[in-house]
């Protein structure tokens, strides 16, 4: 039976920006005449970041540059839309008009925006085709089902016409999860964000059934209306959905309590070309191997998620989130460990190293509480009383979310830790002024790629005693690759999730973009980052996921055994390999 779906309805699609991040109503650009860079945001028409120019001038000038020649940032827009040339869509009548005894006209699009924005995520390599047009394979057709049965009846006809089939959530992935790899087969994206409702909350087992197209902001919407929390929020919160949050890993800011995505999943609903899988309910089970496991982390290579039960919490009763300045990266290192083993965790532990701590001072707005908490007074202080050097400082900001007791608690004891080792608190204005911009920092890629800079970032889980070595090694062998090229770059990172034997290190780097303006700079740079990342025994990537960047290193990765394991589970489930092919592998 078909279902009309409410004609007014503007697909998120339409909302997001096709050639860059986010809202379509938010972007850094710079004021002219003054010249400063400023964020508009839909609610503020230009918020000054009065430092951000000077910043960037500093970090990716050469030596030889002439300090007193006033610095210009150069214009490289992107193109717009009309005029980018896409190939004309594939036809096949015969799948279509089956398709179309079960789904409305509304739910099928083959528009240009819909298609480009259903090839691309949000890698760097994804931005810089996207703003030239370069695109090779798009999906021939869009399909937005508004539920399971309408999934299930989807990959059934794909499976009897050998359509491919590739799932996509927010579209937020930064490793070509989504892309089509070839133009052998007619292809479809799934488009989940129409089934984007929270089924039912069970506050005695403190569990939820959510339709997994749900983006953040909206399945936090209707989970606190009913008291709880799921507790996922990454970088991305605001443009990812539940299903591709399981279907790739991923890991939020406070998962150091509430767990990474895997944790939280108890059961979900998997569409397969041979059919729907179901896990059970319940805490735990220790009845062979745990088959959660297997759809977790698929990246839509194997089917299609659809509904998912997820562990939640009540929305906690305090959260407070401190910042602290360390004197080094080394001070941070030695207080994290001993908070780890205290066992008395914090929510979120992020500890930002020195070059990164310069970034996001030069990123705040002039007013507001930030603008105090470095006055020069406290600057004074640090540098005399306390002997900080400026050059390496580190900026921390944890955070404690709970019970108004166990978080008085939790503060207190951790807050002695840090004291000891030589952490001077900023109070909570810093925590605030984090939470405020958590999601602005990928606005400032766009303005870069605007103005012939890019920037990427790489990410790993590594263990306690390889932590500052390859922070050291990476960032060495990254400027020193650039610097014997004669270009300017930079580098930073910083730790973002932390467990009991390793943390996530997280790297951001820039540079200026070389005259033929093409991904070389950025696919040495990557390689040259994964090569040392994977030297020190770091996972291939914490919560980025796999798609078809990480491929080249996944043998090296995980062995070749359990690459057969993978393709023989491939091969029951979708024995035709229309789900998300060569993907994963
Ligand atoms: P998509 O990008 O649409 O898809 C990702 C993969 O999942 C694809 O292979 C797709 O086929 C598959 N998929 C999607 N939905 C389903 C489904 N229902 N069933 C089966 N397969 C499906 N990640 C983090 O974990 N933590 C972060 O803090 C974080 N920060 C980010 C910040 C920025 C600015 C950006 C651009 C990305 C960030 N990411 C982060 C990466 C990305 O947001 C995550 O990988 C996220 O989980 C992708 O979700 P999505 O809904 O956008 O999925
Ligand atoms: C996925 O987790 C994130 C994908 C993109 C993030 C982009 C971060 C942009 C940071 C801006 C850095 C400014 C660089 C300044 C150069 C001197």
């Amino acid at each position: 039976e078909k279902k009309e779906f409410p004609q007014n309805q503007v697909d998120l699609y339409q909302q997001i920006k096709w050639n860059g991040w986010g809202d379509t109503r938010k972007f850094l650009h710079q004021v002219k005449p003054e010249g400063f860079v400023a964020l508009t945001t839909p609610s503020v028409s230009a918020q000054p970041l009065p430092s951000l120019k000077g910043f960037i001038k500093k970090e990716l000038s050469l030596p030889t540059d002439d300090p007193n020649k006033p610095f210009e940032l150069e214009e490289t827009p992107s193109l717009r839309i009309e005029d980018i040339k896409i190939h004309a869509p594939k036809q096949y009548p015969e799948f279509v008009k089956e398709l179309k005894a079960f789904f409305s006209a509304d739910q099928l699009k083959d528009d240009k925006l819909a298609r480009i924005t259903h090839t691309f995520g949000k890698s760097i390599r994804d931005l810089i085709r996207v703003r030239i047009g370069l695109i090779k394979y798009a999906p021939d057709l869009i399909v937005l089902p508004h539920s399971h049965e309408e999934v299930e009846k989807l990959v059934q006809l794909a499976q009897k016409w050998n359509v491919v089939i590739i799932p996509m959530g927010g579209g937020s992935n930064i490793v070509g999860a989504i892309e089509p790899v070839s133009d052998d087969r007619f292809t479809v994206s799934i488009d989940m964000r129409r089934m984007n409702k929270v089924l039912w909350v069970d506050r005695k087992e403190m569990t939820a059934c959510i339709q997994v197209g749900v983006m953040g902001p909206h399945l936090e919407e209707q989970l606190n209306k009913q008291g709880v929390s799921l507790g996922h929020d990454p970088d991305s919160f605001e443009f990812s959905t539940l299903g591709g949050w399981l279907a790739t890993c991923s890991s939020g800011h406070q998962s150091d309590k509430y767990g990474d995505i895997e944790d939280m999943a108890v059961s979900f609903r998997t569409v397969t070309p041979t059919g729907t899988l179901e896990l059970r309910n319940g805490a735990r089970a220790g009845a062979g191997i745990n088959y959660k496991h297997i759809i977790l982390g698929s990246e839509g290579t194997l089917g299609i998620i659809t509904e998912a039960v997820m562990k939640v919490h009540a929305v906690p009763q305090a959260a407070e989130y401190y910042g602290f300045l360390f004197p080094s990266f080394n001070h941070a290192v030695a207080a994290l460990q001993q908070i780890r083993s205290s066992e008395i965790i914090p929510t979120m532990i992020r500890i930002y190293d020195p070059e990164e701590t310069a970034l996001s001072f030069a990123s705040k707005p002039s007013k507001g509480p930030i603008a105090e908490f470095m006055s020069a007074a406290v600057k004074k202080y640090l540098h005399y009383v306390r002997s900080f050097d400026f050059k390496s400082v580190c900026l921390s900001i944890i955070g404690f979310e709970g019970p108004k007791k166990v978080v008085d608690f939790h503060r207190n004891s951790v807050f002695d830790i840090l004291s000891k080792n030589g952490a001077f608190g900023l109070g909570s204005a810093p925590g605030k002024t984090w939470a405020e911009k958590r999601y602005d920092l990928p606005y400032i890629r766009d303005f870069l790629l605007d103005h012939n800079m890019w920037v990427d970032v790489a990410e790993t889980t590594v263990s306690y005693t390889n932590l500052v070595p390859l922070w050291k090694e990476a960032k060495q062998a990254f400027q020193q690759h650039f610097r014997s090229q004669g270009i300017p770059s930079w580098i930073c990172a910083h730790i973002s999730h932390t467990y009991s034997n390793g943390v996530c290190l997280y790297f951001i780097f820039a540079s200026k973009q070389n005259s033929d303006k093409d991904m070389k700079q950025y696919i040495e740079a990557k390689g040259l980052m994964t090569d040392i990342i994977l030297k020190y025994g770091g996972a291939l990537s914490h919560h980025h996921a796999v798609g078809y960047e990480h491929v080249p290193w996944m043998t090296r990765y995980v062995s070749k055994g359990w690459i057969q394991v993978y393709r023989k589970l491939k091969e029951t489930f979708d024995p035709k390999d229309i789900c998300n092919p060569r993907k994963l592998i």
